[in-house]
C-alpha cells in the first residue's frame, strides 16, 4: 500500500462525513500554504570561500572566511559545537538546559595551509582554509570530514522568507562505517545507503519496514568503524533529508571508498554538535547535553494491557478478570480515543464508563494502574470548557491573518495547542487534573506529529501555520518536528506541578532530540506480520541510539489477527523491551495472551513471569539509563564496536551489560543463529557456556527464546519469597565481573540506593562481595 492508499484506508475508518471533511481540510491547508508562504523565486549558491583569519574564544574560536564564519567550541566533556553563519548553541529545544561550559583548555591554533586547528582532549578539529572540518581522534585518526557547506539564498534580500537559507553539508567516513539512528526508522537499525526524511509523519494507520519516515525523526547519527564511534547532531528542526553511502573498502582498484553522508535542510542554523569515544561515552555525552531519561514509575517497567475499542468499562473489568483468574501479572490498562466523549480530549463517555473512577480504585486494589491516551486536537465547538479555556488562554495555533487554523481529527473540526508557547503549555498542563481525577496513573499522547486527516497532500497543519517557538515567532515549518517533543513536555511538567510526589509517565508518539527528558515513546501501528516484529526491534534499538531508551512495540502488532506463532514470538521479544505491550487497532484482533491456545497462554505466561522476576534488573537499567545514556536495549556491538560481524548483527540484543536476548524472528524456526561478543555467555536454561567472539545454534522451541547471560554477572531479580535476590552466573577462571542494584521507593523523587558487586573465579571458587559492606545484604543464587 502506498501513503495514498493508506490514507484513503484510513479515511474510510473514520467514515464519509469525516472524509469529506478531510477533503476540505486538505484543500484550506494547500490554500493557506499558497497564500501564508512565500513564492520561491531565484536562488544563488553561496559557499564559505577562503579563509581570512580567526579569533579565539573560549573553548575554541571563530575562523572567519571571505563569504561566512565558523564558531569551534569544545565544551566541558569533549563534545564539539560547530556553528556556520553566526549560528550559537543556544536557542534550542534539544539542548536540556544552557550550553554546557566550555572547555577552557581547548585553544585555537593556525594550521598548515592557512587552515586552523582546535586541540582538546577528546578530539582534534582542524578546519581547512576553504571551510571544510575535520574531527580527528587524539591520535590523528580521522573519524569524518565535513566538505564546505553551501547555501541557496533568494538574489533578491527582500525574498528572505524567515527561515534562513536552505543548506546542505556533505561529509565523508570510513570505509568501513555503519550508521545506527536518525530517530526511530522501521528499516534500522542499521541504515543502509539511502534517503531519510527528517519530517515527523503519520504513515496512516499502518507502517511497514519500507515506511519512512514515521512519528520520530530527529537529526541524530552514530557512526561505528575501525576508527572509533561518534555522535554527530545536527541542531536543527526544519524539513531535510538525509541521504547516506556506505563505503566498500578495497573498492574497485583496491582503494577505499569512502561512506558518505549528505545533511540537507530546508531553512534554519547549520549548527552541528560531535561527540566521539566509545558507544557509552558517546550516549553519556549525549545525555549529558540533551537530558537524562525521565524515570518511569516501576508499575510502568511491568506488563500493559491496551486495545482501541474496550467499549466499556465492563470489557475492561473482564480483561483484568482474565489476567487475574489466569494468574498473569498484569500492570497497567491503557484507554484509548473510545473512552472520550465523542473522541474529545479530557472528557469521558459516561454511558459506557459511567465511573471511572471507581473502575481506577478497583484495579488500583489489584496493583492495576490506568494509564489515559491523549490526543492535541481539540474540538472546535463553542462552549466545550476546554475549547473555550484554550481560547482564553490564547493557546491555539493560528494562521499569518490571527485566525486559529482549523483541521480534521477523531472529534470532527479541530484546532491545535501551540505546544511552543510556554503559556499554552501551562495551559494545557492544568488540564491533566481532569485525567488524575478519573484516577488516570500514566499518559499516552498519541496524533502528535500533529496529524490532521487530509485526503491529500501532508496530514498535518500548514507549513505557514505560526507558531509562539519560546517568543521568537516562526512557522510551522520549524515548529513541525517539535510539536510532540513540546507536548510531552507540557505533560510532564503539569503533571509534576500537579502530583509533585509521583514521577509522571508520560509516553509519545511524536518527538525529537532531548524528548527522553519527558518520557519515552513506542511503535506507533506496526503492521501485524513478521515484517511488522523485526521492524518492532529496529525501532526500540535506533531510538536507544538517539537517547530515547523507553520504548517498545504492540505485541501482536497494531493490525488485523497474528498467527499464534507470530502473537507468541512477539510476546516473547516484548518481555525484554522497556515498554511491554499489548495493543491492537479498533478493528484488528484482540491480544490477549488466552486468546491463542492453550500452548501459546503456557509459554507467554512464562515470558510475562520471567519478566516480573527481572523487573529489579529492569529498574536498575531505568536508573542507569537515566545516569549513563545507556539504552536498556543496546545492540550487540555495544561493548565491542570494533568487531565488525557484530556492527552488522540486527537480530539480537543486549539488555543491559548481563543479558544477551536473541528473539525468533521467523515463521517456524525452533533453532537460530546467534551471535556472541567476546567473552564466556551462559544461556541461561540449559546453562551451558559459550566461547565469545563467534556464532553458535541455539535451541529456540516455541516455549523460549534464547538468553544467555555474560559469564561474571551479577544480575538482581526478584526471590521466589519476595525481595531482590542476585543471581550470580560465574566468571570464567581466573576473572572478574560484577552488576549493580539500583533501588528506589518506586514512584517518587526518593534518593535511590546505589549497591555495587563484584565476582571473582579462583582456584575454582567462586566469590560475590558487595562494596562497602562487609557481607553481602542479598541471597545468592550460583549460576553457571
Ligand atoms: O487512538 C487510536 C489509535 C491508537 O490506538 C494507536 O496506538 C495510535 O498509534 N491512533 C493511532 C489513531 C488511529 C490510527 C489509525
Amino acid at each position: 500500500m502506498d501513503a495514498g492508499d493508506k490514507w484513503m484506508a484510513a479515511l474510510r475508518t473514520v467514515g464519509t462525513g469525516q472524509g469529506l471533511r478531510s477533503v476540505r481540510s486538505a484543500w484550506r491547508r494547500r490554500c493557506a500554504d499558497a497564500m501564508g508562504l512565500p513564492r520561491p523565486g531565484a536562488e544563488r549558491a553561496r559557499v564559505p570561500g577562503v579563509a581570512q583569519g580567526a579569533e579565539p574564544e573560549p573553548g575554541g574560536g571563530v575562523v572567519r572566511f571571505a563569504r561566512s564564519s565558523l564558531r569551534v567550541r569544545v565544551v566541558a566533556g569533549g563534545a564539539v559545537f560547530c556553528g556556520w553563519d553566526g549560528a550559537e548553541p543556544e536557542p534550542s529545544y534539544a539542548l536540556a538546559g544552557a550550553c554546557p561550559e566550555v572547555d577552557e583548555r581547548a585553544v585555537l591554533e593556525p594550521d598548515t595551509d592557512g587552515g586552523w586547528r582546535v586541540v582538546s582532549e577528546r578530539v582534534l578539529v582542524v578546519v581547512s582554509r576553504h571551510g571544510a572540518v575535520e574531527v580527528r581522534t587524539p591520535g590523528g585518526v580521522r573519524l569524518r570530514r565535513d566538505l564546505p557547506p553551501r547555501w541557496w539564498e533568494p538574489v533578491d534580500p527582500q525574498a528572505q522568507d524567515g527561515g534562513g537559507p536552505r543548506w546542505v553539508q556533505r561529509s565523508e567516513l570510513a570505509a568501513d562505517a555503519r550508521f545506527f539512528g536518525l530517530g526511530g526508522r522501521a528499516a534500522g537499525p542499521r541504515l543502509r545507503a539511502g534517503s531519510y526524511r527528517l519530517w515527523n509523519t503519520d504513515p496512516g494507520g499502518v507502517f511497514e519496514p519500507g515506511d519512512d519516515p514515521l512519528y520520530i525523526t530527529m537529526p541524530v547519527q552514530l557512526v561505528v568503524a575501525d576508527a572509533g564511534s561518534h555522535l554527530v547532531f545536527h541542531d536543527n528542526s526544519w524539513d531535510g533529508r538525509v541521504t547516506l553511502w556506505e563505503g566498500e573498502e578495497g573498492a574497485g582498484s583496491g582503494h577505499d571508498r569512502p561512506g558518505r553522508c549528505e545533511v540537507r535542510l530546508e531553512g534554519g542554523p547549520l549548527r552541528y554538535w560531535v561527540m566521539a569515544g566509545t558507544p557509552a561515552r558517546v550516549l553519556h555525552d549525549w545525555a549529558a547535553l540533551t537530558g537524562g531519561a525521565a524515570l518511569p514509575p516501576a508499575w510502568a517497567l511491568g506488563h500493559h494491557h491496551a486495545r482501541w475499542g474496550f467499549g466499556s468499562e465492563r470489557e475492561v473489568r473482564r480483561v483484568v478478570e482474565g489476567y487475574k483468574e489466569r494468574g498473569l501479572p498484569l500492570s497497567a490498562v491503557h484507554l484509548d480515543i473510545d473512552h472520550y466523549r465523542g473522541h474529545r480530549v479530557f472528557t469521558v463517555d459516561r454511558e459506557r464508563f459511567p465511573d471511572l473512577p471507581g473502575l481506577a480504585a478497583d484495579l488500583r486494589r489489584d496493583g492495576v494502574r490506568l494509564v489515559s491516551i491523549v490526543d492535541p486536537a481539540v474540538k472546535a465547538e463553542p462552549g466545550m470548557a476546554v475549547y473555550e479555556g484554550g481560547r482564553e488562554a490564547g493557546a491555539f495555533v493560528r494562521d499569518a491573518q490571527g485566525r486559529e487554523v482549523r483541521g480534521e481529527v477523531w472529534p470532527g473540526e479541530s484546532v491545535f495547542p501551540d505546544f511552543t508557547d510556554p503559556k499554552a503549555r501551562a495551559w494545557w498542563g492544568g488540564l491533566y487534573a481532569e485525567r488524575l481525577a478519573q484516577g488516570f496513573s500514566g499518559f499516552w499522547h498519541d496524533m502528535n506529529e500533529p496529524v490532521s486527516f487530509a485526503a491529500f497532500g501532508d496530514p498535518t497543519l500548514p507549513r505557514s501555520a505560526r507558531h509562539v517557538l519560546e517568543g521568537r515567532g516562526g512557522d510551522h515549518r520549524e515548529a513541525h518536528n517539535v510539536y510532540g517533543l513540546t507536548m510531552a513536555r507540557a505533560g510532564y511538567e503539569g503533571l509534576g506541578a500537579l502530583r509533585p510526589g509521583e514521577r509522571p509517565f508520560v509516553f509519545s508518539r511524536s518527538g525529537w532530540a532531548g524528548m527522553q527528558r519527558y518520557g519515552g515513546t513506542w511503535s506507533g501501528d506496526v503492521v501485524t506480520g513478521w515484517t511488522g516484529l523485526r521492524a518492532s526491534l529496529a525501532l526500540v534499538l535506533g531510538l536507544g541510539l538517539c537517547g530515547v531508551p523507553y520504548s517498545g512495540p504492540d505485541i501482536g502488532g497494531f493490525t488485523g489477527s497474528p498467527s499464534p506463532e507470530l502473537y507468541l514470538r512477539w510476546f516473547q521479544l516484548g518481555a525484554y523491551l522497556p515498554l511491554f505491550r499489548t495493543h491492537s487497532a479498533i478493528s484488528a484482533g484482540r491480544r490477549e495472551p488466552w486468546e491463542f491456545g492453550a500452548e501459546v497462554l503456557e509459554h507467554a505466561g512464562a515470558a510475562l513471569r520471567e519478566r516480573m522476576r527481572l523487573l529489579p534488573y529492569f529498574v536498575t537499567l531505568a536508573h542507569l539509563a537515566r545516569r549513563t545514556g545507556a539504552p536498556y536495549a543496546r545492540p550487540v556491538w555495544w561493548r565491542s564496536p570494533e568487531d565488525r560481524a557484530l556492527r552488522d548483527c540486527e537480530d539480537e540484543f543486549l539488555l543491559g551489560d548481563s543479558l544477551l536476548v536473541a528473539p525468533v524472528l521467523e515463521a517456524g524456526a525452533d533453532r537460530r543463529a546467534v551471535r556472541l561478543p567476546r567473552g564466556r555467555w551462559y544461556d541461561t536454561v540449559t546453562g551451558r557456556a559459550h566461547e565469545g567472539p563467534g556464532q553458535v545454534l541455539l535451541d529456540a522451541p516455541l516455549s523460549r527464546i534464547p538468553v544467555l547471560a555474560r559469564a561474571g554477572s551479577v544480575i538482581p531479580v526478584a526471590g521466589a519469597e519476595g525481595g531482590v535476590e542476585l543471581e550470580v552466573w560465574a566468571p570464567a577462571a581466573g576473572r572478574t565481573g560484577g552488576g549493580v542494584l539500583i533501588t528506589d521507593a518506586g514512584e517518587g523523587w526518593e534518593r535511590p540506593e546505589v549497591v555495587r558487586f563484584t565476582t571473582r573465579a579462583r582456584g575454582g571458587v567462586v566469590t560475590v562481595e558487595q562494596e562497602g559492606a562487609p557481607e553481602l545484604a542479598y541471597p545468592v543464587r550460583m549460576r553457571g
